[in-house]
């Protein structure tokens, strides 16, 4: 398959932008090769610069639940457009948004608006640690919180994929105050708080994490950091940027009928626009300024663009009863048509969906924390994200991702793929040397 026009774009962007990319998977690192550059995309479909197409379960990392260009979303964006982008000054559009949310998502009495998942994360922290007076945070080994100073200590995602979990640049100052723990184990928690005590402002949490790949919670698990917290006077923040309105409308934290002291957002939330979110219990989030003394800004926060997408966005999943039920067919099919092919073709594997997001691992091993992850065979990874790249299938660029589905996905494309999948096997299993 010719990328030629997209090998060239890669080599003009290296000219000017640091790696080509402006986020760090973008660029096939962990899968090898040059990254394809997207000329446009629509509902489930991505065309790339050689007017490649492909069927997309990236989806942007997780926002687009309703697939790429979806008519409510452009016409709302483009409506906004042509009042102003920007103001700079508080709009109606950001409460409308805000009340979607809490309606959805009743544990945030209260939140603020970012312009990325990391300054939500960040800002999360902050208020943790400005309304405990405690200086040190809980975060699990293989979780991904954003590209921020404290969480890239034992980082997912492509820090992970990139051998970067640990940062350079991240002082040891700041990596003293981050305690890592492995996920999915409650007594690690209690002896760190044992350990630590009167010190430990919060613990982060991906509820089900996407950052390994998908790697959901042990029975209790998530019951277990509720109760530590509440015992030892720390926040939990459920960072749910990810699983946010994709695997239930009210996140994980309705699944697993658990209340956070904090929540972070993202992603959907903007409907393929910058917004982030942070907010909570209202006695927390009303220490920030300007009412309290907490600091956050942000000259873009609440973008009344970026408005327009969220609320198009909210509005449709607020208004459809069965949505959810429908994306999770879709993660289903995938995955059991997905283990079928694997089991046919003998590769070792585990899979898993939680709503519209899912997993694949290449191992044997049941993965329910880093160092099972990191069991992986992510050598196989790269030549299966290969083969189903050149049948017509995008897949994330790296084994330590989750992958999404859409309401524009049909079930078609889901044949399309297991198809793909079964050809991509047996070509790589029959080229093992
Ligand atoms: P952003 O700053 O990238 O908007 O959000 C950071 C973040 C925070 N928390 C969770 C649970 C997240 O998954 C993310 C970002 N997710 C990655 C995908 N694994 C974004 C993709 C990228 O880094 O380009």
């Amino acid at each position: 398959m010719s990328i030629e026009r997209s090998i060239s774009a890669f080599a003009r962007a290296r000219t000017s932008i640091a790696g080509g990319v402006n986020s760090s998977v973008r660029a096939f690192k962990a899968v090898g090769g040059s990254p394809i550059f997207i000329k446009s995309a629509n509902g489930a479909m991505l065309r790339d610069l050689d007017d490649h197409e492909y069927i997309d379960y990236v989806l942007s990392w997780g926002p687009l639940l309703f697939g790429h260009a979806h008519p409510a979303v452009v016409k709302a964006v483009s409506q906004a457009a042509t009042r102003g982008t920007s103001y700079g000054a508080p709009t109606e559009a950001e409460s409308d948004l805000a009340e979607l949310i809490a309606g959805m998502m009743p544990s945030i009495e209260r939140l603020r608006f970012t312009s990325s998942g990391t300054e939500a994360t960040s800002s999360a922290v902050r208020l943790a640690r400005g309304v405990t007076g405690r200086e040190k945070i809980i975060k699990f080994a293989g979780c991904y919180h954003g590209a921020a100073d404290p969480f890239l200590i034992a980082a997912g995602s492509s820090a992970l994929s990139l051998g970067a979990p640990n940062s350079p640049g991240v002082t040891v100052g700041t990596a003293r105050d981050t305690i890592v723990l492995p996920y999915n184990d409650a007594g690690s928690v209690e002896a760190a708080f044992d350990a630590h005590p009167d010190s430990i402002a919060a613990v982060i949490v991906e509820p089900y994490v996407g950052n390994m790949g998908l790697v959901l919670p042990k029975a209790g698990y998530l019951q277990a950091l509720r109760a530590s917290c509440t015992a030892h006077g720390a926040l939990l923040i459920f960072d749910e940027v990810m699983t946010g309105f994709r695997v239930a409308r009210g996140g994980v934290q309705e699944i697993e009928g658990i209340v956070p002291d904090l929540t972070t957002l993202g992603k959907v939330i903007g409907g393929g626009l910058p917004v982030g979110a942070f907010g909570g219990r209202r006695d927390l989030m009303e220490q920030l300024t300007p009412d309290g003394r907490i600091f956050h800004a942000g000259t873009l926060s609440g973008n009344p663009v970026a408005m327009a997408a969220g609320i198009a966005t909210l509005r449709m999943i607020a208004g459809d009863a069965t949505l959810y039920e429908r994306l999770e067919v879709l993660s289903r099919l995938l995955t059991d048509g997905l283990h079928a092919v694997l089991e046919k073709h003998g590769v070792a594997h585990t899979t898993a969906y939680a709503g519209s997001m899912f997993g694949l691992f290449f191992t044997e091993e049941p993965v329910s924390d880093l160092a099972g992850a990191m069991t992986c065979d992510t050598a196989f990874y790269a030549k299966y994200f290969h083969a189903m790249l050149d049948r017509g299938v995008y897949l994330a660029p790296s084994q330590f991702e989750a992958g999404f589905v859409s309401t524009a996905h049909t079930i078609r494309d889901i044949e399309r793929t297991l198809a793909a999948a079964d050809e991509a096997l047996e070509e790589i299993v029959c080229a093992k040397p």
